[in-house]
């Protein structure tokens, strides 16, 4: 994947692209490792797809892109000739479109969604309904109640709104508080599947954010703003927490947005904002880079190191010992890799 990717304003092969994208989600959606795989290759092509800069004609042409194998040029070829891809009617079988229409309900996964799906359900209808002695976990009924609301995304200018609100609460409780909009937000994006937002604060005085989420979400609740919680940290005194729930704009009609809060301690901010800004795609990459490099990069810090079994190099034997983590710029310049604004830190 690139990490020195530059997006051109309009993408020409865009109808190529979507068809790709369809073709990815189905993937996604399954159950085998093998689909996640497909899928993952998708990824890396999709990318260079979308920035290269002029319409595809050839099956040879498209072969030149970077990512794109034997197989997926043969694809774009039937897009460009047909304007459509069989392959996609041909993978959206039953199972993989209910389980798809399950796996948008919050807290439901692909394991839980195929048992569902073989244990008889079918439809959104039949889960509301409770067949086959369905029993939903808490976040999964307020999942299943707000379903179309959590589904689509929200304007930017939504994003914003909410984030306007919350800002001045949380300096209220502690004027030194850090707090920032990450994610897609931050990367530019016209809308936003959630808001994610990022919280710690300045050591220097002595003092840490511990504690300040608990009365957050507590004045949000009663601002009407936070509205239903999802995921709550076992321990609100850690230094470090994630917290997931809803929120909406306090006014009639305000449809329920997905919300993040994610604390970390002062030190590591700088690789939490990276890791937090995204996209996920980007993340995996550089990710990459770094364990390249003799690395490990994660939302705390890079690492130099580590010590990996030779015999499952996901298990570390060593954890290593931090490098860089107070700035997202000094993480870049030891990965070598140009620095990027977050707009450009994009699949
Ligand atoms: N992230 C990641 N890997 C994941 C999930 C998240 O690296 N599996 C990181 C990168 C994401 C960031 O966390 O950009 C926020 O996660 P979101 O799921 O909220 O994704 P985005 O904000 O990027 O997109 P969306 O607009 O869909 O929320
Ligand atoms: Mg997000
Ligand atoms: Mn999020």
């Amino acid at each position: 994947c690139d990490l020195k990717g530059h997006k051109p304003s309009v993408c020409v092969n865009q109808h190529i692209v979507d068809k790709l994208e369809e073709l990815r989600e189905l993937h996604k959606a399954k159950s085998s490792e093998h689909d996640r795989w497909r899928a993952y290759s998708y990824g890396k092509c999709i990318p260079a797809l979308r920035n290269y800069p002029k319409p595809i004609r050839s099956f040879s042409e498209a072969r030149s892109i970077r990512g794109v194998g034997e197989k997926t040029a043969l694809k774009i070829m039937e897009i460009i000739n047909t304007g459509d891809l069989q392959r996609i009617k041909y993978e959206n079988t039953e199972d993989v479109a209910a389980t798809r229409i399950f796996q948008g309900i919050y807290g439901v996964g692909r394991h839980t969604a195929f048992a569902w799906f073989a244990s008889g359900l079918r439809t959104l209808d039949d889960v509301r309904a409770g067949k086959c002695e369905l029993k939903l976990s808490t976040a999964q009924e307020i999942g299943l109640k707000f379903y179309d609301d959590i589904n689509s995304r929200m304007p930017r200018e939504e994003a914003r709104r909410i984030f306007e609100m919350i800002k001045p609460i949380a300096l209220a409780i502690d004027s030194n508080l850090f707090i920032e909009i990450m994610g897609s937000y931050r990367r530019g994006k016209a809308d936003c599947g959630d808001i994610d937002i990022l919280i710690t604060r300045p050591t220097t005085d002595g003092k840490t954010h511990q504690g300040v989420l608990r009365t957050l979400l507590e004045r949000l609740h009663a601002a009407g703003i936070m509205t239903e919680d999802l995921a709550v940290p076992d321990d609100f005194s850690d230094l470090e927490s994630v917290y997931r729930g809803l929120c909406k704009l306090p006014e009639p009609g305000a449809k329920r947005r997905r919300i993040d809060f994610l604390c970390v301690p002062w030190v590591n901010r700088g690789a939490a904002l990276l890791y937090y800004t995204g996209d996920d795609i980007f993340n995996r990459a550089i990710r990459l880079k770094a364990n390249k490099h003799g690395y490990s990069l994660n939302q705390r810090g890079l690492y130099a190191g580590v010590l990996r079994d030779p015999y499952d190099r996901q298990k570390k034997v060593y954890e290593g010992h931090i490098v860089a983590s107070e700035t997202e710029e000094e993480i870049f310049n030891i990965l070598g890799v140009p620095w990027q604004e977050p707009h450009e830190r994009v699949r």
